[in-house]
């Protein structure tokens, strides 16, 4: 196997006898099939799109699969195997598709992705045919190969959060439509490199739309979320652990435990769940448990009721919690319970099982501060920013992850000034979102806008604070400092890059599928950064 699309690539360069993250080899076969599978499938709707054709299972297939094959979702070799087996089905009707719209067969030259190939029936065959088509053999110029995983590993973070929105019946046939031509583009041998950094800034872009739609979903859904305090403690009683980023499956969860006797708590990315009035009105929405994904395995053993996962990250379960834990959606783990569809009975009754909590008092975190809420401050804050009361604002953002270089970012937020605001997003505010940051004049200094995709949020409060200083995000008193983790991260920053934002700071380490030369541009155009000492990136960015 060769995989390095996270940052727990090994080594730093790639998994190559078993996935850090636990993906075994067979797995890693199974996706790079699908990823294969998939860009045939592309290479057809792309070409049906342009006769005006479109297929509603085809584009949703696509994003699904897609979502599959983001780190820490699907550990299941039988579940992979059935992706695949879909993707070739999907191919077959995506060129139905094309020639009906074309009236008669394509003329030119099919690449071997979107041609007639058979799926093997055994899984260990289809495991074979997998290891021909990994991610070092898209292109053989390995600048070239590494803008294409870029581009890939973008639409893989887009297929998830417009997987959320789908979910929410929210459809953009704009972002099917870019997803199908970016990964047909990796089949047109006449393009170079700088078509697919077009490419990815396009990725990028159309990311904003995609995160702008799921923003809609869950705000007519549940309404703007406010500022809202959540306990870390526990109450007494039974309880359910939910952890992911789909907000719909939190609901109907709490729909079926309400007048049951469970509590129901939050982990890693459902944080933001509390801050939306559609949500929180449930009273047994009680609290957050647990601090970032990679954390899991001690956790959940004193968790004492039962978890679910609705989206990554999962990690290997461990046996003191495996029998209590459930997979739903894209997230399956063999041997670990995955239920299918919208009933959670199952769930409910092992909660009901297990010991349930004691009570246990503990402070409170703040969420909610999405740009509804921020911006509905939008006069006192500029009021600060003008006194000098605020100096500077700080997006720290992005993935938690287990490498130790990740304690950069607690100690960053601790020793910023007091008269600076940190905006934090995703799994990687737990690395200090339990700190005491205080306030300035009522503004508290940390504020959660949400989870990662998200990220549109935090730039539409970087886009009205540029419009209430009439000057660009780059003139913005705004320093950016990344943490990433897996392809969410990357089509986020993506999305930045698009908006032509500068200066940001990129860590723990960098992408290991970037290669110098494609680094020395992105340094070039857009000044980014691999984080350094606390101390110095601060003094540059405070400009000391
Ligand atoms: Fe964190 Fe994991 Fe949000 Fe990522 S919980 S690294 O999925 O997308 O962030
Ligand atoms: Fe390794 Fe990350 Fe790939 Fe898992 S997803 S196999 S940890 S590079």
């Amino acid at each position: 196997m060769f995989c390095f699309q996270c940052e727990q690539a090994a080594g730093g360069t790639g998994c190559t006898k078993i996935g850090v993250c636990g993906k075994q080899p067979d797995v890693a076969a199974l996706q790079d099939l699908i990823v294969f599978g998939l860009k045939g499938v592309a290479f057809w709707a792309h070409k049906a799109r342009e006769k005006g054709a479109i297929d509603r299972d085809i584009d949703v297939h696509m994003i699904e699969a897609l979502f599959t094959t983001v780190t820490n979702v699907d550990f299941d070799p039988a579940s992979c195997a059935k992706v695949a087996q879909k993707t070739v089905q999907m191919r077959d009707k995506a060129r139905a598709l094309f020639e009906k719209a074309n009236g008669g067969p394509f003329k030119g030259d099919v690449p071997a992705a979107a041609g007639d190939w058979k799926l093997p029936a055994g899984q260990a065959e289809m495991v074979a045919l997998g290891r021909k088509h990994g991610v070092k053999a898209f292109h053989s110029d390995p600048d070239v190969n590494s803008v294409q995983n870029i581009l890939l590993y973008g639409c893989k973070g887009m297929a998830a959060y417009a997987d959320h929105a789908h979910i929410l019946g929210k459809d953009d046939p704009k972002i099917y439509g870019f997803i199908h031509k970016a990964l047909a583009s990796m089949l047109d041998a006449k393009l170079g490199l700088m078509d697919f950094v077009g490419l990815c800034m396009e990725c990028g872009k159309t990311n904003i739309d995609c995160m702008g739609l799921l923003n809609k979903a869950h705000i007519e859904k549940y309404q703007a979320p406010t500022p809202t305090p959540v306990s870390i403690g526990a109450k007494a009683g039974k309880a359910i652990l939910v952890s992911g980023h789909d907000l719909k499956m939190l609901e109907e969860l709490l729909k079926q435990t309400e007048g049951k006797g469970v509590n129901v708590y939050t982990h890693v990315e459902m944080l933001p769940a509390h801050g939306y009035p559609g949500l929180k009105k449930y009273k047994h929405l009680v609290g957050n448990f647990g601090s970032a994904w990679q954390n899991q395995h001690k956790e959940f053993a004193d968790f004492p009721g039962a978890i679910i996962f609705n989206t990554n990250c999962i990690q290997r379960p461990g046996d003191q919690y495996k029998d209590r834990l459930f997979t739903w959606g894209r997230v399956q783990w063999p041997g670990v319970k995955h239920i299918d569809g919208w009933d959670f009975s199952e769930v409910i009754a092992a909660a009901q099982k297990a010991e349930g909590f004691k009570e246990m008092p503990a402070k409170n975190i703040l969420t909610g501060c999405g740009h509804d809420a921020v911006l509905g401050l939008a006069d006192k804050v500029i009021a600060a920013v003008k006194s000098g009361a605020i100096k500077r604002f700080f997006v720290i953002g992005g993935c938690d992850g287990a490498k130790p270089g990740r304690n950069y970012y607690t100690q960053f937020a601790e020793k910023l000034p007091k008269d600076t605001v940190i905006l934090t997003l995703a799994c990687g505010k737990y690395r200090f979102n339990k700190l005491d940051l205080g306030d300035i004049g009522g503004i508290p200094r940390l504020l959660d806008v949400g989870q990662c995709n998200d990220a549109y949020s935090a730039v539409q409060i970087a886009l009205a604070l540029a419009g209430a200083f009439n000057c660009g995000v780059n003139d913005l008193p705004l320093s950016i400092v990344l943490s990433w983790y897996e392809q969410k991260a990357v089509v986020v920053l993506l999305s930045l890059l698009s908006l032509d934002i500068k200066n940001m700071k990129l860590g723990p380490t960098l992408p290991a599928f970037v290669t110098p030369n494609v680094l020395n541009f992105l340094v070039e155009n857009f000044n980014i950064g691999p984080i350094g000492s606390v101390e110095e990136d601060m003094k540059q960015m405070l400009g000391a």
